[in-house]
């Protein structure tokens, strides 16, 4: 057995942490061998839920679980911390549009970015999940001098896997045949599901489909696909959230498979091949190994996805801007 990692969830009390804490005790996330201690971070309202969720922790008698502490501080919460899910955020009412969203969460992510830099482990890896997540994880990477800028990622997995559902579906095998599903740009529903270079059982998947399904039913299916949850659910997408927040810091620690990739949005290097401004938090198709994530180099666009790439980066620039003025105030 390993020592044990620090992980820390915030927003640990909501839906998607009822999902993501037991899968990350039960040792889905960091694998069979790894002990993990939990921190789980609240704000005052939710402390006393928080408190019902650990005694359920406690009651599973995971094996793994080699502690758990809450708080209601970022610098306590964030104390040596090795990786850390960024889930609560403020949630998105009836009366604010994209950017009244991005400014309501600016200051939580100003905090805990700060939070991160001041008291995390010198290998933390962070993945933020609350919305707008490309955004936010660009508020909280600026708020964090001295961490390395591609410490900070959002979390475009589950947009990937709705893609690897749809096209299993569609060709009748199972999602596990479905490989090279990369997602570009924002998690919104600009977001460009790449399914020219998405293999199923090897071939192409284009061959399975004609083009008119993949630019019409495919693409809105993906893109729309919380909305319908919440129309059929009542509640947003959480165990399917939680499962993909388990998948990117799996692959994280663990590396993608040969001959496969994965989605991961994080600031863009400078030479990332696809003209992406530097900084901006894009999803690219990666590789991993030994915890480098490398961006999958010469996948090749026509028009069509060309055009899909600059709305969806062009959303992720006017969004830097709205949030530029909170940065630059803190
Ligand atoms: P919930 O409203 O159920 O839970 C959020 C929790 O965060 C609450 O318990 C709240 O008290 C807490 N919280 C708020 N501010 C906090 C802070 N400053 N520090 C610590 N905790 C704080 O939402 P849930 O359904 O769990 O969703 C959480 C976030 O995930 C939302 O922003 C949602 O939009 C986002 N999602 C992101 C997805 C993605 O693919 N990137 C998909 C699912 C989900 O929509």
């Amino acid at each position: 057995m390993s020592a044990p990692i620090t992980v820390c969830v915030t927003g640990a009390a909501g839906q998607i942490g009822y999902s993501l804490l037991f899968r990350l005790a039960a040792g889905d996330c960091f694998g069979p061998d790894q002990p993990v201690k939990l921190r789980l971070l609240e704000i005052p309202p939710g402390m006393k839920a928080l408190a019902g969720v650990v005694m359920e922790l406690v009651d599973c008698g995971f094996p793994l679980l080699h502690g758990v502490e809450i708080s209601d501080d970022a610098f306590v919460g964030f104390e040596g911390v090795n990786a850390a899910f960024l889930v609560g955020a403020r949630p998105r009412t009836k009366d604010m549009n994209r950017a009244d969203l991005l400014t309501a969460n600016g200051p939580i992510f100003t905090t805990q970015g700060r939070a991160i830099a001041a008291r995390a482990a010198s290998d933390v890896r962070v993945l933020v999940v609350g919305n707008p997540c490309n955004t936010n994880a660009y508020i909280a990477q600026q708020s964090a001098p001295g961490v390395p800028a591609n410490r900070f990622h959002g979390m475009t997995r589950l947009d990937e896997n709705r893609a690897k559902g749809q096209l299993a579906s569609r060709a009748g095998v199972t999602p596990g045949a479905v490989t090279r599903v990369g997602i570009w740009g924002n998690h919104s529903d600009t977001m460009f599901p790449d399914y020219r270079h998405a293999l199923i059982n090897g071939r192409p998947a284009t061959e399975f489909a004609d083009e008119a399904w993949f630019q019409g039913e495919f693409l809105k299916t993906v893109a729309t696909r919380g909305k319908a949850i919440i129309e059929a659910r009542g509640a947003s997408s959480a165990a399917s959230a939680a499962a993909a927040a388990i998948d990117h810091m799996g692959a994280w620690h663990h590396g993608t498979a040969q001959g496969d990739f994965t989605s991961m949005a994080f600031p863009a290097p400078a030479d990332n091949g696809y003209g992406v401004p530097e900084g901006l938090v894009f999803s690219f198709p990666v590789t991993v190994s030994g915890g480098n994530v490398s961006i999958v180099p010469g996948l090749l666009h026509d028009d069509f996805a060309r055009a899909r790439l600059a709305a969806t980066q062009a959303e992720l620039e006017a969004e830097r801007t709205t949030v530029g003025s909170l940065l630059t105030a803190g």
